[in-house]
């Protein structure tokens, strides 16, 4: 079967058969094909049903709450609640863990971030659906134990990119393969196999606005990518404000994403459990790295729910060359 017209059912088969898997895991990365044919339907036409705004609330972030983020953490519940091998969902949008009623059944958990990016919803810009799965790592009742885990215990990972086309791209610990939406018959189709993080090239990814709240280090690190004194040299600067979009081109064409700490915010600005973690493992999955900037990233181990760490991910050479310059 040419992988043009592989679908992500038949491959999570393969990966099942490859992996003697039961197929749980299978079940739950379908789901998250489902949320991310729901959201790109929703994102399409959030503005003919006046979705794009604010709700006037905010979220344990404290972040302002967007119509659509509700509208993404809905479906991401609407899509596992009746699913028997999750037994609960950590996400941006909840303060608390979801636990199914049925949890003590549930082998998996699940980190997400519903809506990467929900502030370029108004701009037609890129979002995306960021996801991690873990197994259980308690028995009976699911506890916040089962969540804090650090990513290098992933089983799988992931994110739905919407854009100009809708992709999924995932690793359930295999290759990374990436699968495009073809919306005429509500099907993602394998286009992207085995995806392998170029070294060499490609963009730094920043937002420069933030310099002034930088450490003199940072600073300097930052200001060589800048002035193409890295290893690659000549590069371009691109930072769409969407995680996921930012980091997806990183993923094919190489380069590095950046989210450093800050004086008031030395963790940063981006979460472990449903971001970092999850786009991590792929990465490295890729052959790239990602780093807080002292320490792998997926060797840290979470304490809380929802907390940051700084974040440095794409080329192996690009990550250690920036964290290089912090020491
Ligand atoms: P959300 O998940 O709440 O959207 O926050 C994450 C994020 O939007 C990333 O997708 C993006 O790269 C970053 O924040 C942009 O932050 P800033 O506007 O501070 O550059």
């Amino acid at each position: 079967m040419s992988t043009s017209r592989l679908t992500l059912s038949e491959q999570f088969f393969r990966d099942q058969a490859d992996a003697q898997a039961t197929g749980g895991l299978s079940t739950v990365l379908n789901r998250f094909s489902l949320v991310g044919r729901m959201l790109a339907s929703e994102i399409m036409r959030a503005g003919f049903v006046g979705k794009l705004g604010y709700t006037g609330t905010t979220n344990v972030q404290d972040e302002d709450v967007r119509a659509l983020d509700i509208i993404s953490n809905d479906a991401v519940l609407e899509a596992f609640e009746s699913i028997p091998m999750v037994a609960g969902i950590a996400s941006e949008e909840m303060e608390d863990v979801w636990i199914s009623k049925d949890g003590e059944q549930g082998k998996y958990v699940i980190a997400t971030d519903p809506l990467d990016g929900s502030g370029n919803v108004d701009v037609a810009g890129q979002m995306g659906t960021i996801f991690g799965i873990y197994r259980r790592s308690t028995t009976g009742k699911p506890t916040l134990d089962d969540f804090l885990q650090p990513g290098r215990n992933l089983v799988a990972a992931g994110y739905v990119l919407y854009g100009p086309c809708t992709m999924l791209v995932y690793s359930a610990g295999g290759p990374v393969n990436g699968f495009t939406l073809d919306r005429s018959i509500g099907t993602f189709f394998l286009t992207h196999p085995d995806i392998r993080i170029p070294e060499q090239s490609g963009a730094y990814a920043i937002n420069e606005a933030n310099e002034g709240k930088w450490d003199d280090k940072t600073r300097a690190m930052v200001a060589a990518f800048r002035r193409q004194e890295t290893a690659v040299g000549k590069r371009a600067a691109r930072y769409s404000g969407a995680l996921v979009g930012d980091f997806h081109r990183t993923l094919l064409k190489g380069g590095i994403y950046m989210y450093p700490g800050e004086a008031k915010k030395p963790q940063g600005k981006l979460r472990l459990l449903y971001e970092n973690a999850p786009l991590t493992f792929l990465c490295e999955k890729a052959g790239g790295l990602g780093s807080d900037g002292k320490q792998p990233i997926l060797d840290i181990v979470p304490t809380e729910l929802h907390q940051r760490t700084p974040l440095f991910l794409g080329s192996k050479g690009d990550v250690e060359e920036a964290v290089g310059r912090l020491a």
